[in-house]
């Protein structure tokens, strides 16, 4: 049996594509961010990450490394008002700069980060699943990733459990430029992490996921030595 993580922490990923609307240039979904910020507050320690949906993707399968750092400062931006509308001490953190260090800081601060995939001056991609895996790494916690699909797909039907990459992929946009379901979950198995892929656009299913309840797909490695 593998180890099962805890939940000390409560690290989640919000999907690009549940908090945007992934065909839809700079189209934000205010009504599920302000949703998803009450159902997450009565949790803490709490470490959020988010995509890049129609803003960051976008922009970067154009190319244009600035346009792709400023369309994900102004999603990031969008994101930290509603938050703290909503009661919650979040502070933002460009993926670029990220550490494990500077996040620990925050959350002796009592703050709640907000870390967001990004881009570098030299034009290289950060993704925040990459960050989210790390995260849960580091703090052997299981990482939620909310999304816009129930789970993991295999013929048609969502899993309960995922332990090898087959899949079928139904979550990619025209401009995705991470890769996905398919890299997610390769990602999450590579590193031997646990992980709950569920929908966040269901009203109530991002309390049930950092409460424990059994929903979305497991996604976890089959190592007998962990
Ligand atoms: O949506 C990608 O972050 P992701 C960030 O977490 C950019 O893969 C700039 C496209």
């Amino acid at each position: 049996m593998g180890l099962k993580l805890g939940f000390a922490y409560r690290i989640i990923k919000l999907g690009g594509s549940l908090i945007t609307n992934k065909n839809i240039p700079y189209s934000f979904n205010e009504e599920i961010v302000r949703r998803i910020a009450r159902e997450v507050k009565k949790f803490y320690p709490l470490i959020i990450i988010h995509g890049g949906g129609s803003f960051g993707h976008y922009e970067a399968s154009k190319g244009d490394k600035i346009k792709t750092v400023i369309a994900m400062q102004e999603l990031n931006l969008k994101i930290m008002k509603i938050f703290y509308d909503e009661g919650i001490n979040v502070f933002p953190l460009p993926g670029r700069f990220f550490s494990i260090d500077i996040v620990k800081r925050y959350l002796q601060e009592r703050l709640v980060p907000v870390i967001y995939g990004d881009i570098t001056e030299s034009g290289k991609i950060i993704s925040g699943d990459d960050i989210a895996i790390l995260l849960g790494k580091e703090f052997n916690s299981r990482v939620f990733f909310a999304t816009d699909v129930d789970g993991v797909f295999i013929n048609g039907r969502v899993a309960k459990e995922v332990n090898s990459p087959f899949i079928d992929d139904l979550s990619s946009s025209s401009f995705d430029v991470t890769g996905g379901m398919k890299a997610k979950i390769q990602k999450i198995l590579e590193n031997c992490i646990e992980a709950l892929i569920f929908n966040g656009r269901i009203e109530g299913n991002i309390y049930k996921a950092l409460e424990g309840k059994d929903i979305g797909t497991l996604v976890r490695c089959k190592n007998d030595n962990k």
